[in-house]
């Protein structure tokens, strides 16, 4: 399995933005444009819906050793070998989801500010995402956080920092510029004309 420090651009597959019927397409088609790892998020989604999707696209994403994600629901992973589970400053600690898993999976952990970016660190995170950076109406109740924290997140945190919210193929240099070596893109890449190729200019833009 592609290990996460190889990975820069992480596709968040949200079921608020892609149709049921086109989830195993959108994956086919991140993969094929350069996503490294693939998330699979569903709010308002039952966790037996949200196995089902993980057991299909598990069965795509293997395929080129691309991580598979679930976010939230963390006893989907002791039923379908997906790769990891994210969980948010609200949901379960990283050590409930750890033993909710039942197998050792990656864990990773959105923080909205430097302090939370130290604590997931210090509580065992695999991995972080930092944002939101823009305002973005897929996460519109938090406020965004700017550019000017990512070199300070950077130095700090020794873990991979995924730079999330409102990030797009206009602003990537910009987030890339201010310190940002890896980025997840929702709406973007799921709203993109073309998901191949808007991954593909992102995953140049990432190299
Ligand atoms: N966490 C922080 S911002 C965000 C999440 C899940 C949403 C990012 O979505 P988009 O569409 O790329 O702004
Ligand atoms: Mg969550």
């Amino acid at each position: 399995m592609r290990p996460l420090s190889d990975c820069r651009l992480y596709g968040i597959i949200d079921l608020g933005y892609a149709e049921e019927s086109d989830v195993a397409h959108v994956a086919e088609q991140m993969i094929e444009g350069g996503v490294d790892v693939v998330q699979l998020r569903g709010k308002g989604k039952s966790s037996n819906e949200l196995t089902g999707y993980a057991t299909r696209l598990h069965e795509i994403t293997t395929r080129s050793s691309t991580p598979l994600i679930v976010n939230d629901h963390a006893e989907i992973a002791n039923q379908v070998p997906v790769e990891g589970v994210h969980v948010g400053q609200d949901d379960d600690s990283i050590e409930v989801a750890r033993r909710k898993a039942e197998r050792a999976v990656l864990i990773g952990k959105s923080t909205h500010s430097l302090r939370q970016a130290v604590a997931a660190q210090q509580e065992g995170a695999d991995y972080i995402g930092f944002g939101p950076i823009f305002a973005t109406p897929t996460k519109p109740d938090y406020p965004p956080v700017g550019l000017n924290d990512i070199r300070r997140v950077h130095a700090e945190i020794s873990l991979p920092i995924f730079c999330i919210g409102g990030i797009n193929i206009d602003n990537l240099q910009s987030v890339i510029d201010a310190g940002a070596r890896r980025v997840v893109m929702v709406s973007a890449l799921l709203k993109a004309h073309s998901i191949v190729d808007y991954a593909r200019c992102a995953t140049d833009m990432l190299a």
